[in-house]
C-alpha cells in the first residue's frame, strides 16, 4: 500500500512536471497562433478524421504557405502527421485549397465550404485563400465544431497596414518592446527567420502592407545600400501578400541627392523623385509606395517652398503612378501659434485642399484631432474631404497609454472612433463608413495601426499589449467585429480556452481603457507630460512651443479646467456638424468623458453625475487607481488557467501599475488643488506625499 502512494506521488510529480515544462515552454514568441495540443478527446478526434490532407490545386509562394501553416496548426492540435498533397485524395477527408474566380475584386476575401467530407477554401487570389486558412485555424483553435467555418468572407479596407516607426540604427520611435526587428546591419545577407514569423502573425490578421521605418524619415532609407536591406525583407514578407512601403524625408533631393532645393514644383527635383522611384521599383518590383509626414513637428515639406500638401503629394505621386504605387500623405499637421488651438489645424490646412490630390494620393488621418490621446473625439476631417480618400491612423504602441507596464486593451478606442456619426450625410455617416470608402466612394481605402512591436521575444514587451495588434488587425478586416468578440476571441488563441477564465479576462480588457483614462486623464483631460510622454507633469508650462507645454490643454485656474473649445472660446466645434456640435457644446449636456476637450468648467459646478466638478475629478482618479486592484484580484483568479510565467509576468506588471496610478492620481490632483481650494473627500485616503514630493519623484525619473 505504502509503495504504491509512493508510486501514485512520484507519476503525480512527473506528470506536473512534464505539465509545468509544457506550459512554461510558453514565452509569448507564439502569438496567437499557439496550436496548442487539444486537450478534449472528442475534438481532438474530430478534427483528425475531418483533416487527413491538404490537398493544393496550383502553386505558389502564399498558396504553399497557406497549406504549411494549416499543417503545422492541425498537426500540432490534433498530433497527426497531416500530409499535404497536389490532388484531393479519394474517400478520404481533407482540406482543398484551390482559386477560383470570385466576386471580390481585391482578391482577399475568400470562401470555406463544406463540400462532401471536404473542406473547400477558395478566393480568387492565393493571399485570399491563405486568409481563409489562418480563419480556420482560428476557428479550430477555439475548439469549435468544423462545419461551423463554413462562410465567406471579405475585408472592408484595401490596405491594412501598420507603420513601423523604426530608426535606421536600430531604435524604435516610442517603441516599448525592445529594439527594432529590422537588424539593417546584417541585412541584406542575413535574413533573420523571425521576419517570416512577423509575416505570419500579420497575414493571420489580415495585414497586407508594412511601412518599415520611421515617419520621422531619415533619407538614408533611399540609398541603393538600404534599398537592397528593404527588398531583403519585402522578399519575404511578399511570401505572406504583404506588401513593402518607405517613410520618406521630403528633403532627400537635397540631402542625397546634392540639388539646391526639394521644391516639389522644380523640375530637376521631380526628375529626382522619378529616377529614385524608378531605382527603388527595379529593387523591389512590388514595392507599395511611399508614407509622408511633412511639415509636422519640424520635418521638411512642401511649405519650405511656398508649396502646399498636394503640391507635394502629387509630385510623388506622379513618379509612383506607373508603377501602381501609392502616396499616404499625414495630416498631423500644428504650427507653433500660440493664438491658435491645435485641435483645429489639421483641419485647416487640409479642407482647403480636398479634390486638390491625384488619384494614387490617401490623406492618413490620426483617429483624433489631437495626437493618440487615452480618449479623443474624432478628428473632424472625417466627412469633411468628400473629394480625398481619408486613411484613418491608430496607435498600437502605448505611447500615452502606460507604455509597456499598464494593461490598456485598445479596441474600445479603435471602435469608439470607428462608430462615432459624422452626420456629414445624415445619421448612419459614421468615420467607419468614411474610411471603408463607402459614404464617399473613395477608391482608395486605408487603415494604418503605428506598431507596438519589438525586438523583445514576446513582441509587445506586455503580453497583453498583442491583443492591440490583433484587434487592430482584425478591425481592419471588419470594422463591424465587436471589441468584446475580438476580446474573447484573442483569450482564446492566446491564453486559454477555459471558458470562465476567458470571460474574466475579455472582462478585464474591456474595462481596462476605462480604467487607465480615469487615473490618468479623466473626463476629458489630455498630455499631461511633455517629453516623456510618462511621468505625470501637469504642472508643465515652459517649452520652445506653447503647444508642447501641458498647462496649454487643461488650462486650470483659480476659476476652472477645461479647454474652452465653444463659440465663446476657440470654436474648433464648428469644425463638426450641428448634430455633432449639439452633443458637445453645451456643458450641462456634453458626456463627461468630453467635458475639458470642450469647456472650462468652474470647481464647484455640478455635474450630470450629481458630483461637483473637484468631487467628481476625485471620484475618477480614486476609483481608478482602486480599479487596478481589482484587475489585480481577477488576474490572480485566473492562475491556474494560465501559463505560468505569463501569469507572473502580468501579476508583476499589474503591481506597478498600481504603483503609477497612484502617482499619477497624486500628481494631478495636488496640483489641480492649488487652484480648486478644495479639499480631498474625506472618504479618500489622502495622498501620502506632498506636491513638492510628487515633483521630486518626477524630475527624478525625467533625469538623464
Ligand atoms: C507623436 C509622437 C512623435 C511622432 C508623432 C507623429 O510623440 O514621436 O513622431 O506623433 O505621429 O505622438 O508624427
Amino acid at each position: 500500500m505504502k509503495f504504491f502512494t509512493w508510486l501514485r506521488n512520484l507519476l503525480l510529480l512527473i506528470a506536473a512536471t512534464i505539465a509545468h515544462l509544457n506550459a512554461s515552454a510558453d514565452d509569448g514568441y507564439r502569438l496567437w497562433l499557439k496550436y496548442d495540443r487539444i486537450r478534449n478527446e472528442a475534438t481532438r478526434t474530430a478534427y483528425s478524421n475531418s483533416f487527413r490532407y491538404i490537398a493544393i490545386s496550383g502553386s505558389s509562394d502564399i498558396l504553399n504557405n497557406a497549406a504549411k501553416e494549416l499543417q503545422t496548426g492541425l498537426t500540432a492540435m490534433t498530433g497527426k502527421e497531416i500530409p499535404v498533397v497536389k490532388a484531393p485524395v479519394k474517400n478520404q477527408n481533407g482540406i482543398i485549397l484551390t482559386i477560383s474566380a470570385g466576386d471580390d475584386a481585391s482578391g482577399d476575401g475568400y470562401s470555406i465550404q463544406m463540400q462532401g467530407a471536404n473542406t473547400v477554401i477558395s478566393a480568387a487570389k492565393d493571399a485570399g485563400v491563405l486568409y481563409g486558412s489562418f480563419a480556420l485555424l482560428r476557428h479550430l483553435q477555439q475548439h469549435l465544431p468544423v462545419e461551423k467555418a463554413a462562410g465567406q468572407s471579405s475585408p472592408k479596407i484595401q490596405l491594412r497596414m501598420l507603420n513601423h516607426w523604426d530608426n535606421p540604427e536600430g531604435t524604435i520611435e516610442r517603441g516599448y518592446a525592445g529594439g527594432s526587428l529590422w537588424k539593417w546591419y546584417e541585412l541584406p545577407e542575413t535574413v533573420d527567420p523571425r521576419y517570416t514569423d512577423y509575416a505570419r502573425a500579420n497575414a493571420s490578421i489580415g495585414i497586407n502592407g508594412t511601412v518599415v521605418n520611421n515617419v520621422n524619415a531619415s533619407a538614408r532609407f533611399l540609398t541603393a545600400e538600404y534599398l537592397h536591406k528593404v527588398a531583403a525583407l519585402a522578399g519575404v514578407f511578399r511570401k505572406y501578400g504583404i506588401k513593402t512601403y518607405l517613410s520618406i524625408h521630403f528633403a532627400a533631393p537635397k540631402t542625397l541627392g546634392g540639388l539646391k532645393t526639394s521644391d516639389p514644383l522644380d523640375p530637376e527635383v521631380r526628375k529626382w523623385w522619378t529616377e529614385k522611384t524608378k531605382e527603388i521599383y527595379s529593387i523591389i518590383p512590388d514595392f507599395g509606395g511611399f508614407l509622408v509626414k511633412a511639415n509636422s513637428e519640424g520635418e521638411p515639406g512642401p511649405q519650405d517652398y511656398g508649396r502646399t500638401h498636394a503640391d507635394g503629394a502629387n509630385m510623388l505621386a506622379e513618379a509612383l503612378a506607373p508603377f501602381k504605387g501609392v502616396v499616404i500623405w499625414r495630416a498631423f499637421v500644428y504650427k507653433a501659434d500660440p493664438k491658435a488651438d491645435r485641435f483645429k489645424a489639421a483641419y485647416e490646412e487640409f479642407v482647403p485642399l480636398d479634390g486638390k490630390f491625384a488619384k494614387n494620393v490617401i490623406v492618413q488621418v490620426k483617429n483624433g484631432p489631437i495626437d493618440f490621446q487615452p480618449r479623443e473625439p474624432f478628428s473632424p476631417l472625417f466627412g469633411n474631404m468628400p473629394q480625398t480618400p481619408l486613411g484613418i491612423e491608430f496607435q498600437l504602441t502605448q505611447e500615452y497609454l502606460g507604455f509597456a507596464t499598464h494593461w490598456v486593451y485598445e479596441a474600445p478606442i479603435f471602435k469608439e472612433c470607428l462608430d462615432a456619426d459624422t452626420y456629414v450625410k445624415g445619421k448612419g455617416s459614421t468615420v467607419a463608413r468614411i474610411v471603408d470608402g463607402s459614404l464617399h466612394d473613395y477608391p482608395l481605402t486605408c487603415m494604418a495601426g503605428v506598431a507596438n512591436t519589438g525586438s523583445d521575444r514576446n513582441w509587445t514587451g506586455n503580453p497583453m499589449a498583442q491583443a492591440n495588434w490583433y484587434a487592430f488587425g482584425r478591425f481592419a478586416w471588419d470594422h463591424t467585429l465587436t471589441a468584446e468578440a475580438i476580446a474573447q476571441e484573442w483569450t482564446q488563441l492566446s491564453l486559454t480556452t477555459e471558458t470562465k477564465s476567458v470571460a474574466t479576462i475579455s472582462n478585464m480588457m474591456l474595462r481596462s481603457r476605462d480604467i487607465y483614462v480615469d487615473y490618468n486623464t479623466p473626463l476629458g483631460l489630455s498630455r499631461p507630460w511633455t517629453g516623456s510622454h510618462y511621468a505625470p507633469e501637469p504642472w508643465q508650462n515652459r517649452s520652445s512651443r506653447p503647444d508642447w507645454t501641458a498647462i496649454y490643454y487643461h488650462r486650470a485656474d483659480s476659476l476652472g479646467l477645461g479647454f474652452d473649445r465653444t463659440a465663446d472660446g476657440s470654436n474648433a466645434l464648428a469644425q463638426y456638424r450641428p448634430e455633432v456640435r449639439r452633443t458637445w457644446d453645451n456643458a450641462e449636456t456634453c458626456p463627461l468623458p468630453y467635458l475639458f476637450w470642450f469647456h472650462h468648467i468652474p470647481w464647484s459646478k455640478k455635474l450630470s453625475s450629481g458630483r461637483n466638478l473637484w468631487d467628481e475629478l476625485c471620484h475618477r482618479f480614486y476609483t481608478g487607481a482602486d480599479s487596478v486592484l481589482w484587475m489585480q484580484k481577477q488576474w490572480a483568479a485566473v492562475k491556474t488557467s494560465i501559463d505560468p510565467d505569463i501569469h507572473a509576468d502580468i501579476t508583476g506588471r499589474l503591481i506597478k501599475q498600481h504603483k503609477e496610478a497612484i502617482w499619477w492620481r497624486d500628481a494631478w490632483l495636488l496640483y489641480l488643488q492649488t487652484f480648486s481650494k478644495q479639499p480631498i473627500p474625506a472618504i479618500y485616503p489622502k495622498p501620502e506625499r506632498t506636491l513638492e514630493e510628487v515633483k521630486n519623484t518626477v524630475n527624478i525619473y525625467l533625469m538623464r
